[in-house]
């Protein structure tokens, strides 16, 4: 196992800090990758920080995490949380273990946020909290 952790960001999240700033905060996700890669430092650990807009990518990525035998994968699905029974798959189908991420609380949004079928498989979630959603997944993956 490397010490390589992945961080996967999902459908409009290169969008972040140019709307809705009362749910998703004004960070961008520029902000919160350079905030994780120094804390990742303190550490000791890699960080692979990605976005994409395509389901497939983010199954190809969790795939490639399995082969590079990635320490742990931060999984900000957004919008495929809630959707993606392929993620769900792609999640059972690795190794590696996969904590969900959300800057908002999908929970305490509208009911079609409140099925996770990324949480289906995760092993464990970190919610809410804005961008120290990310923060303490990155704590809870260095303590995996
Ligand atoms: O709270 C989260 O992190 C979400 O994963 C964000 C997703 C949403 O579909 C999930 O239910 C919860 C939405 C990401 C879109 O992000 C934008 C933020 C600001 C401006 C445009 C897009």
């Amino acid at each position: 196992m490397t010490n390589t952790v992945f961080v996967l960001n999902g459908p409009n999240l290169n969008l972040l800090g140019t709307r809705e700033p009362e749910i998703y905060g004004s960070d961008t996700l520029a902000d919160i990758e350079a905030a994780l890669r120094g804390q990742a430092e303190q550490l000791g650990l890699a960080i692979e920080f990605r976005q994409t807009n395509h389901e497939g990518e983010l199954i190809d990525w969790l795939h490639e995490t399995q082969r590079e035998g990635a320490k742990a994968v931060l999984l900000n699905a957004a919008a495929y949380t809630h959707t993606s029974i392929a993620l769900l798959d792609a999640i059972k189908a690795i190794d590696v273990p996969v904590i969900e991420v959300h800057l908002s609380d999908p929970t305490k949004r509208e009911a079609f946020r409140h099925t996770s079928y990324v949480g289906m498989a995760a092993v464990d979630c970190v919610q809410g909290l804005g961008p120290h959603s990310y923060s303490v997944a990155l704590e809870k993956a260095a303590a995996l």
